[in-house]
């Protein structure tokens, strides 16, 4: 059935970084933190309670009725319900190496956390990484279905790569880089836009890929988090348009964009402020632009260079 999954935008509009995720400063409250291995732990065990207790109307998805509306919904195995089959059953998961600094806590460690995703249909565009910019509805809630936040509306642009720093949910940049965008964009005769077979899925996050000890709003400290999000497009990016896409920033490739900042000694001394290679027009601070430091050809594709042969890219070489 061609019409699968339609959406009407009303507008698509230009990128706008959007910083829904951030900008609730007012109302947010911070607890010291606590051990971030226990804390993992403990929410494992709260998700997988709750994806053994409950099930999502995937009889709808693999049959839609004719009004459909393809939202996903959760509810409790019980009564009428006992038969279904629950979500630990049929959702993947995946772990994200999460260091301690990124809280703030005294002890240093380096804890894998587990989420949990599942694509309920597939997009049949492309895949976002994450650091790419994203176009989704979405809707977050708390494991008790509380629901805290959400577009679900019109869609909004995430930078997912935006969402991946510390304080931010970084779990909803991880888990929506399994997901995939929808097909063409096509422009109706009155101005709105259309997206075919555009994917639908949603999330579990523990508290570590979420805000942690920060309660924001109505989630409390160490909530696990759902997200559940429809992706209709996707943009690469450049964060600091110095020729190199923000995922090849990730020079450590360990799928994490603020750990890889070359000249962290020299900004520390000098600026007190930390930009990471993929907000770094000048990625090793000698002095010349990252851009004037690689090749660029037509189509975007980037060679390095290593002047001095010993290894090292340029334009992460200070004496080169
Ligand atoms: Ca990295
Ligand atoms: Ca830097
Ligand atoms: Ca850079
Ligand atoms: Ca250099």
């Amino acid at each position: 059935m061609k019409m699968k999954n339609l959406l009407i935008l009303l507008l698509f509009i230009a990128i706008v970084w959007s910083c829904k995720k951030n900008d609730d400063e007012d109302d947010f409250i911070e607890v010291p933190p606590q051990s971030l291995a226990e804390t993992a732990a403990e929410d494992d065990a709260e998700i997988k309670e709750f994806l053994q207790t409950h099930f999502y109307n995937y009889e709808e998805f693999d049959s839609p009725p004719a009004d459909f509306d393809y939202k996903i919904e959760f509810d409790t195995i019980a009564g009428d319900n006992a038969n279904k089959t629950p979500l630990i059953d049929q959702m993947d998961w995946k772990e994200v190496s999460v260091s301690s600094d990124a809280f703030g806590l005294d002890e240093s460690e380096t804890v894998n956390h587990k989420y949990y995703y599942l694509e309920v249909e597939e997009g049949s565009g492309p895949s976002p990484s994450i650091a790419d910019s994203t176009y989704v509805r979405y809707e977050g809630s708390l494991l008790n279905s509380l629901v805290f936040d959400g577009s679900t509306s019109s869609p909004v642009w995430f930078d997912l790569a935006q969402i991946q720093a510390p304080g931010a949910a970084r779990g909803f940049a991880e888990a929506t880089s399994n997901f995939k965008a929808g097909g063409e964009i096509v422009v109706n005769a009155d101005g709105t836009f259309t997206v075919e077979d555009y994917g639908i899925g949603f999330m579990v996050l523990p508290s570590g890929l979420g805000y942690f000890n920060v309660s924001r709003g109505s989630i409390p400290v160490y909530a696990p988090l759902i997200f559940k999000i429809d992706l209709f497009a996707m943009n690469d990016t450049d964060h600091d348009r110095d020729g190199i896409p923000s995922i090849m920033e990730d020079e450590d490739k360990d799928g994490y964009l603020y750990n890889d900042n070359t000249d962290e000694e020299q900004e520390k001394e000098i600026f007190g402020t930390l930009f990471a290679n993929f907000l770094d027009a000048d990625d090793d601070g000698d002095g010349i632009a990252t851009s004037d430091e690689i090749d660029v050809d037509e189509e975007g594709n980037v060679t390095f260079r290593d002047t001095d042969g010993d290894g090292i890219k340029d334009h992460l070489d200070n004496d080169s």
